[in-house]
């Protein structure tokens, strides 16, 4: 039997203005579960949308249409945008999928009739965008502390939701899974900044408006949408349905990676409703850091976005890819600007990815009319290459276990470096000369060849279409991580992997 590695990405906010800071958290989780199939483990990768809540609502009303009707229109674009993207996603979860909804209403029964969730008057701050309540000390003078718009005051009759009463099992869980919360830095946070001084209770329902899952037994309320959001990643697998083998094969989650500003309802809001259920809790939560331009977080409110479509168009989906997972390094902030991804485009793709395979796909058939095998005259120069070739494997495994990606990607990188070095020492087109080193020139290109092989079917978890591009040219489908000593090349075509782009 496989392992499983169950990983999500935050349910969206159904959008037609998505950026490429939306496409990160999506990229990066489909590296890890590419990375994971190709390790072999039986991997549920998924991600959705999250539609109800009054900003839809004021939306559909905007609109003139009814807010079902605005989501199901506008989730097709999200769907489009992972398809542009080459997201491998296994599921997809709408919130207002009617499996999601009976499961959403059955907790909210559950937790309420085991005296966790309760009846009681809210007063405080709401930031409708973000669907967030604050209080007087969280709002940065009188506005959201998440995206500094104005927050409104409002008293209404809710549901609340006991986090008080789980304060204390929450530290000890969060004390005794240092892994829990990564990287360590937001767990801190959460501990000292949130915990520590005191969890309040949560409103849970709102009666303000209708767009969202009704309290079966209450009926002018809604759920809270952060609550209605969090429980998708059970809802999806059949938790509380008619067929919950999914749940039981993949839950607890193994990873939830999700965007530095949203760790606080998955490390706090998430495990208690956990507890609350006697459920296990996720094996992880990562809170990467934002992608930014000029500084701020790239955002549709901020209104210093660009659809990523209009950068995949002009420079190619890996090209984009390449660049979200290799130049921020994981957890922190990054920042996107054309001229630094023009830049690694030209560096690292073009100069020592593309070159490698052009050169030595153009040798290969130039000095052997394409076919090549090992002639096994080494040389000393070869030895701490192939090591290199032989090590990277286990580099890469390690690096993506602890979420290293961009150093996962570097390691790859470098045994591209070192290739294209090889090549500088062992100087093929001097031996090509001489009809003596005939053999030696093919033990080189073979060499080479087999460096490539590997680094391409590593790749296959960052940029799929240039690995498949790659093996399609070196014409070899071995899928072994190890130099090769016997195979056999029938080289195909070069055709350039990546353009250099002029300024
Ligand atoms: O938060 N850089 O949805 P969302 C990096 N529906 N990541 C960014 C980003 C940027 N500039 N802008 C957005 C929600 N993101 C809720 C989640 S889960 C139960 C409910 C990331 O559409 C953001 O950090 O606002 C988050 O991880 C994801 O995009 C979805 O954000």
């Amino acid at each position: 039997m496989n392992k499983k590695f169950y990983i999500t990405t935050p349910i969206y906010y159904p959008s037609a203005n998505f950026h490429i800071g939306h496409c990160y958290t999506t990229i990066i989780a489909d590296a890890i579960a590419r990375f994971k199939r190709q390790q072999g483990y039986d991997v549920c990768f998924q991600t959705g949308t999250d539609e109800h809540g009054q900003k839809i609502e004021n939306k559909a009303k905007e609109s003139g249409i009814s807010p079902k009707e605005y989501v199901d229109h506008i989730v097709k674009n999200s769907k489009d945008l992972w398809d542009y993207l080459d997201i491998s996603y296994d599921k997809f979860i709408r919130t207002t999928d009617a499996i999601h909804e009976q499961a959403v209403q059955k907790i909210f029964v559950q937790l309420y009739e085991k005296g966790d969730i309760y009846k009681g008057e809210y007063r405080g701050l709401y930031c409708t965008p973000c669907e967030s309540f604050w209080t007087e000390t969280q709002v940065v003078d009188g506005n959201c502390p998440d995206c500094g718009r104005e927050v409104h005051e409002v008293t209404e009759e809710a549901y609340f939701l006991k986090l008080s009463k789980y304060q204390d099992q929450l530290v000890e869980y969060i004390e005794s899974h240092p892994e829990f919360i990564q990287p360590e830095s937001r767990k801190n946070e959460m501990i000292n900044n949130f915990i520590k001084p005191g969890l309040e209770d949560l409103c849970v329902s709102r009666t303000s408006f209708t767009w969202g899952i009704q309290v079966p037994f209450d009926k002018k309320h809604v759920v809270y949408v952060w609550l209605d959001a969090l429980t998708n990643y059970i809802t999806s697998l059949g938790y509380l349905g008619n067929d919950d083998s999914e749940f039981r094969k993949y839950w607890p989650a193994d990873l939830h990676l999700v965007g530095k500003e949203i760790v606080r309802f998955h490390t706090i809001v998430w495990p208690i409703m956990l507890m609350a259920l006697n459920l296990p809790l996720p094996k992880q939560v990562f809170g990467h850091g934002w992608l930014v331009v000029n500084g701020e977080k790239i955002s549709k409110s901020l209104g210093n976005y660009r659809d990523p479509r209009e950068y995949i168009d002009k420079y190619g989906l890996d090209a984009i890819r390449y660049f979200v997972l290799r130049e921020v390094p994981f957890g922190n902030d990054g920042s996107f600007s054309e001229d630094s991804l023009v830049a690694r485009i030209n560096s690292d793709l073009a100069n020592n990815l593309g070159n490698l395979v052009q050169r030595t796909i153009s040798m290969g058939n130039k000095y052997f009319s394409g076919i090549i095998t090992n002639k096994n005259v080494i040389d000393t120069v070869d030895e701490t290459f192939l090591n290199s070739i032989n090590d990277l494997y286990d580099e890469v495994e390690n690096k993506m276990n602890q979420l290293h990606i961009s150093e996962a990607l570097e390691s790859i990188f470098e045994v591209l470096r070192k290739a294209n070095k090889y090549i500088d020492e062992t100087t093929p087109w001097i031996l090509a000369k001489e009809e003596t080193q005939k053999q030696r020139l093919e033990t080189v290109i073979y060499n080479l060849l087999e460096s490539i092989r590997i680094c391409a079917i590593l790749l296959q978890s960052f940029l799929p279409t240039t690995s498949k591009k790659i093996l399609k040219q070196i014409n070899n489908n071995k899928v072994d991580f190890q130099f090769i000593f016997d195979n056999e090349y029938q080289l195909g075509n070069p055709s350039p992997l990546f353009q250099r782009i002029e300024k």
